[in-house]
């Protein structure tokens, strides 16, 4: 149970609104919940999330990509497909004009749909890579969008640089090691922040869920925004109950940014 609920309608409360305007650094962890409203399923919702019509290790690990890899790169082509036609929502928008205001203000994402970058938020710490991004399997190195359309008939393509290397996506899945820097630098920014905004993620995947009680422990306030309970709210001093395409620009606007 976080201390307080707060309906997504509600007033918000000018003590959350005090604490806010007091803090000097702000770290923001993203999940799938934000890009929601912009058409892009959740893993781990019941009926739609993509783990409800599919085995995450079949898709999403290693093994699963050695075990069937036309399989895997069919999926990831169509959720490419999915994203490509998608737009940034008010909750992206209101985190871009968030970070604008603050001086010192880190974006952390479990996302790998650019959506933050599409909105304008820059330097953003992307915890599972990227999905436009298209690497070699054995090597890691960039593979790129001209070599893709020449290989299409390919499914997946082969690596330009080693024979036993297909094409793959830059995403971390199961069982892989997220890129240390980026982690390293996500640890510190939450390791130093003074608040952070928890938004639209289950907090079910580690290293990432990790990073909220990184910040509890360091003392800092902790704001969830999330129609639903999370494996974080427990950590949260404030969970605004309502989904972040309509929480987010009330928030941002109630602080005047
Ligand atoms: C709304 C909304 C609206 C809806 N508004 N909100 C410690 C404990 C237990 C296990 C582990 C551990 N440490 C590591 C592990 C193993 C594993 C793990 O965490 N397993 C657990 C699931 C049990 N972790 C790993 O394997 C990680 N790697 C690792 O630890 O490596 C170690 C290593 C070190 C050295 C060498 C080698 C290895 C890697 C994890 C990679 C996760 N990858 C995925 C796929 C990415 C690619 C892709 O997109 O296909 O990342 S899985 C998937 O889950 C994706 C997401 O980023 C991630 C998190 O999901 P998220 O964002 O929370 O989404 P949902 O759907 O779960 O939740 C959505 C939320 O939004 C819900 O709460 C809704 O209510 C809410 N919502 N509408 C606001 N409108």
């Amino acid at each position: 149970m976080s201390r307080r609920t707060i309906q997504a309608d509600a007033e918000l409360c000018p003590e959350l609104l005090d604490r806010w305007r007091a803090a000097r650094r702000i770290a923001v962890l993203t999940g799938a919940g934000v890009s929601a409203e912009s058409g892009i399923p959740t893993f781990r919702a019941a009926q739609t999330g993509l783990w409800a019509q599919h085995d995450p290790m079949q898709l999403a690990s290693p093994e699963g990509f050695a075990a069937d890899p036309t399989l895997v790169w069919d999926w990831y082509a169509w959720r490419r497909r999915l994203i490509a036609e998608a737009q940034p929502n008010p909750g992206h928008h209101a985190l871009a004009r968030l970070g604008e205001a603050h001086p010192a203000f880190t974006l952390i994402t479990q996302n790998v749909d650019g959506l933050h970058q599409r909105a304008g938020s820059r330097a953003v710490l992307e915890l599972h890579g990227n999905i436009t991004r298209t690497i070699c399997s054995k090597t890691r190195r960039p593979i790129s969008e001209d070599w893709l359309a020449r290989h299409a008939d390919s499914r997946p393509p082969p690596s330009p640089y080693v024979a036993d290397g297909l094409a793959r996506p830059d995403v971390v899945w199961f069982g892989e090691a997220l890129d240390a820097a980026v982690l390293d630098q996500a640890t510190r920014a939450v390791q130093a922040c003074d608040l952070m905004l928890i938004v639209g993620t289950a907090g079910a995947v580690h290293p990432a869920a990790g990073l909220a009680a990184v910040a509890h422990s360091a003392g800092a306030l902790l704001i969830e925004i999330n129609p639903e309970t999370s494996a974080l709210t427990r950590l949260a001093d404030w969970h605004l109950a309502g989904p972040s395409a309509h929480c987010l620009p009330r928030l941002v606007g109630a602080l005047g940014q």
